[in-house]
C-alpha cells in the first residue's frame, strides 16, 4: 500500500522495480568505497566570489578553463565517483571542442547536475530561506538526462540562530526536497538530497545535533510521503559540528562520534550512501572528520564526501588563472582527492598531509 492508502498495480510495481535497480546502481557507484563526489556546481555568483579571491576575472572561458583543469586531472579523478555541474558547465566544451561531460565520463566519473535555482526569503519567516526551482523541473530533467546527467542535486539551507529554524522552514524545505527527489526518480536520475544546516553561527555542537536531527527526521518522513525510493537516493548532510563562531569548537573525535550517532538515529539503512558537504570546514578538518567516522566503522551505508570548498580551495589557489600553473594545480587537486578517498576508507593519516607539504 502507498502512504496515502491506495494500492499500486502489478505492472506499476514491476516497472518501478526495474527503474529502481538502475537508480540503485548509480547511487552505489556515486558512493563506492574510496571514492567521493566533486561539487563543482557553483552558480556564477559563487564562482565569482572564489575567482575574486584569486584575482581571476569571472568570464565564461575562465570558468571553463578552471573546471577543465580539474576534470582532466587523471590522478585526482581516480578518487572522484561523480561531478556535480552547474547548468552552464554541462553544456560547455573544452578548449579543444570536447564536451566537458565526455571528459568526465572518460575519467570514469559520472556527470551530475545542480537543478535548484537558489534560495528566496521564506514569507513570514524573517532570516529564513526556501529553495526554489520546482516549476518546469520535470522538463529540465529530461534534457539533462539526454546530456548524460545520471544524478542531480538540490540544496536546502537551514540556519541556526535566535528563534530559528522555525518548523515552517524545516517543513517547507524538506517538502520541496522530497518533491524534487520524486521528480528525479521519475526521470531516471538519482537525487542527491541536501538539507544543509549551516555552521555559520556561534551555536555549539549539541544545538547542531538537535537541529540536524529534526531536519533529517522531517526529511525522511517527506521522502516516504512522496514515495521516494530510498535505495535510489544519496543523502548529502552536514556533520554534527560546532558553529564557526563558537569559541569552544568540538574536536575531531566528538564530531565523528556525534555525527555517526545522529545519522544512525535518522537515516534508514536502505539509503546506499551518505556524502557529506564540507560547509566551510578547513580542507584537512573535513578529511579528518570523514576519516574518523569511517574508522568507527560498522555503518549501514557508505560514508563519503561531496565537497566543494574543501576539495577546491587549494587547487584554485595553485591555478590562479594561469595556464602555466595547470599541472601544479592538478597535482594539488589530486592530493586533496586522494586524501579524501583514503578518508572514505578510514585509511587517512595526518602524516600523509605533512609529506605532501
Ligand atoms: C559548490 O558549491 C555549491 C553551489 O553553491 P551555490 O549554489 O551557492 O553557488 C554548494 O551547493 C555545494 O555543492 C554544497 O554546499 C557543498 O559544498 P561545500 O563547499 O559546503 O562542501
Amino acid at each position: 500500500m502507498t502512504p496515502n492508502g491506495s494500492f499500486r498495480t502489478k505492472s506499476d510495481t514491476w516497472e518501478r522495480a526495474m527503474n529502481l535497480a538502475e537508480l540503485n546502481k548509480v547511487a552505489e557507484a556515486m558512493t563506492a568505497p574510496g571514492k567521493g563526489i566533486l561539487a563543482a556546481d557553483e552558480s556564477t555568483g559563487t564562482i565569482k566570489k572564489r575567482f575574486d579571491a584569486i584575482s581571476v576575472e569571472c568570464t565564461e572561458d575562465n570558468r571553463r578553463d578552471y573546471r577543465e583543469m580539474m576534470f582532466r586531472a587523471a590522478e585526482g579523478m581516480k578518487h572522484i565517483s561523480g561531478v556535480i555541474l552547474y547548468d552552464e558547465t554541462i553544456w560547455q566544451k573544452a578548449k579543444d571542442g570536447t564536451p566537458l561531460v565526455d571528459i568526465i565520463k572518460k575519467a570514469g566519473s559520472i556527470p551530475g547536475i545542480k537543478v535548484d535555482e537558489g534560495t528566496k526569503p521564506l514569507p513570514e519567516c524573517p532570516g529564513e530561506l526556501i529553495t526554489v526551482g520546482l516549476d518546469k523541473l520535470a522538463d529540465r530533467l529530461t534534457k539533462y538526462y539526454d546530456q548524460s546527467a545520471r544524478f542531480a542535486k538540490w540544496r536546502a539551507v537551514i540556519d541556526i540562530g535566535g528563534g530559528i529554524p522555525t518548523a515552517t522552514a524545516i517543513h517547507t524545505n524538506t517538502h520541496a526536497l522530497a518533491r524534487y527527489a520524486a521528480l528525479c526518480q521519475a526521470a531516471q536520475i538519482v537525487p542527491i538530497v541536501e538539507p544543509e544546516v549551516l555552521m555559520d553561527g556561534d551555536h555549539d555542537i549539541d544545538r547542531c545535533f538537535e537541529v540536524t536531527t529534526a531536519v533529517l527526521k522531517a526529511q525522511f518522513e517527506e521522502l516516504y510521503r512522496q514515495r521516494v525510493a530510498l535505495e535510489g537516493i544519496v543523502l548529502k548532510p552536514n556533520m554534527a559540528i560546532s558553529g564557526k563562531k563558537n569559541g569552544k569548537r568540538a574536536g575531531v573525535e566528538e564530531v565523528a562520534e556525534k555525527t555517526v550517532r545522529m545519522l544512525k538515529n535518522c537515516v534508514p539503512g536502505a539509503v546506499p550512501g551518505i556524502a557529506f558537504l564540507s560547509g566551510g570546514q578547513s580542507d584537512e578538518e573535513a578529511t579528518a572528520h570523514l576519516d574518523t567516522m569511517n574508522k568507527i566503522g560498522n555503518l549501514p551505508w557508505n560514508l563519503t564526501f561531496s565537497y566543494g570548498r574543501a576539495l577546491q580551495h587549494a587547487p584554485q589557489k595553485a591555478w590562479s588563472g594561469k595556464s602555466e600553473n595547470v599541472a601544479a594545480a592538478q597535482r594539488v587537486f589530486a592530493h586533496r582527492a586522494r586524501m579524501n578517498g583514503l578518508a572514505a576508507l578510514g585509511q587517512w593519516k595526518q602524516d600523509l598531509e605533512k609529506k605532501a607539504a
